[in-house]
């Protein structure tokens, strides 16, 4: 059994020496130096070049190195008839849950103007103004394994809660909304906005000026899920004309963030360089090697991918 990292953006080292551990039968081996194409039947991969996996006849799963998937499908050649499992793990999740509480509390606690008064040496007895949490109405694009859990938490705070889905959802503590119809109401309540949606061709763009239109003045934006979600060119106007507040951005359309965009230092924008959640490959490589087992035995993957829905 051949299994091949591709983790061009990742350390496939770590890949490796946790698959050595745990499956010393298999051959294991690390792009670019793949061997014989035909005997790969599983791939571990994280932004593979496209074309690489449309490369090995005997493809069987392409295991995703995180929960999103788009770094698979927006290669033009990318195999159809291949199974696509992503990485659902409590690590990860237990990083975008730390990564929305602080920058959620941040924003609660009115922070990032606490900071620049401290720059300016400024103490304003107005800062002692505070909303209670539940007062304080956060909206979460995506109600999926992250989005949930974020969700709950929050609500478990006392926030007011909710969330936007593609079906109906009934989700204690939380209000749910759903599909294109639903949207706008949510917008409407929702003074933080926290983007946690697979990137698909039905969620490109979406956080952009008439999206932000649709939320109170002075709202503030998170997104930890794709760059691909913002329309970048309506972000700094948003926030100079006081339409958004601040904004916290995870994840953007090139990364590295390049060195002269101008996110970097705009005044109202938090750059954190794509490290909401890391994939832990010690618990992460144990669930794969437990899947192909499974895949061996003809079983079904507990995390495949609706290649349909493309998340
Ligand atoms: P899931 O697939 O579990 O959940 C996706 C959620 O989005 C579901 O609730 C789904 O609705 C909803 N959704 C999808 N398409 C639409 C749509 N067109 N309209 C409305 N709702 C929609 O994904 P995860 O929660 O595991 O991950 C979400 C994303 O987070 C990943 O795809 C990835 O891009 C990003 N991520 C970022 C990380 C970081 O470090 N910054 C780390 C890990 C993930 P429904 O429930 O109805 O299907
Ligand atoms: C992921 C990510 O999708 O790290 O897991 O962004």
């Amino acid at each position: 059994m051949t299994i091949l990292i591709i983790a061009t953006h990742d350390r496939p080292d770590w890949w490796a020496r946790e698959l050595e551990r745990l499956a010393p039968e298999a051959d294991i081996r690390v792009w670019p130096d793949i061997g014989n194409p035909d005997e790969v039947e599983y791939v571990l991969a994280w932004r593979p070049p496209h074309g690489a996996l449309a490369a090995l006849p005997n493809l069987r799963v392409v295991f995703s190195l995180g929960a999103g998937v788009d770094h698979l499908f927006s290669d033009p050649d990318f195999p159809a008839h291949v199974t696509v499992s992503r990485v659902v793990d409590p690590y990860l999740t237990a990083g975008i849950r730390e990564y929305v509480l602080l920058h959620v509390l941040r924003y609660h606690r009115n922070q990032p103007a606490l900071d620049q008064q401290q720059r300016d040496r400024v103490w304003d007895d107005r800062a002692r103004e505070l909303r209670q949490a539940d007062e304080q109405t956060v909206g979460i694009l995506g109600l999926g394994e992250l989005g949930r859990d974020s969700a709950e938490a929050l609500a478990a705070l006392e926030f007011d809660v909710a969330g936007w889905t593609r079906s109906a959802k009934d989700i204690p503590g939380i209000t749910c909304f759903e599909d294109r119809g639903g949207l706008d109401a949510m917008l409407a309540r929702s003074r933080i906005l926290v983007c946690l949606l697979p990137l698909t061709p039905e969620t490109e763009g979406i956080l952009n000026a008439e999206l932000f239109s649709k939320l109170p003045k002075g709202a503030y934006l998170i997104n930890a899920a794709r760059g691909g979600h913002l329309v970048e060119g309506d972000l700094i106007p948003a926030l100079e004309s006081g339409r958004l507040a601040h904004a916290t951005l995870d994840v953007f359309r090139t990364e590295p963030l390049p060195a002269d965009h101008l996110f970097w230092d705009h005044p109202q924008i938090t750059v954190t360089p794509h490290n909401a959640a890391i994939t832990d490959p010690r618990s992460v490589a144990k669930q794969i090697v437990g899947d192909i087992a499974r895949d061996r035995k003809g079983e079904l993957l507990p995390n495949t991918v609706d290649t349909s829905l493309g998340y």
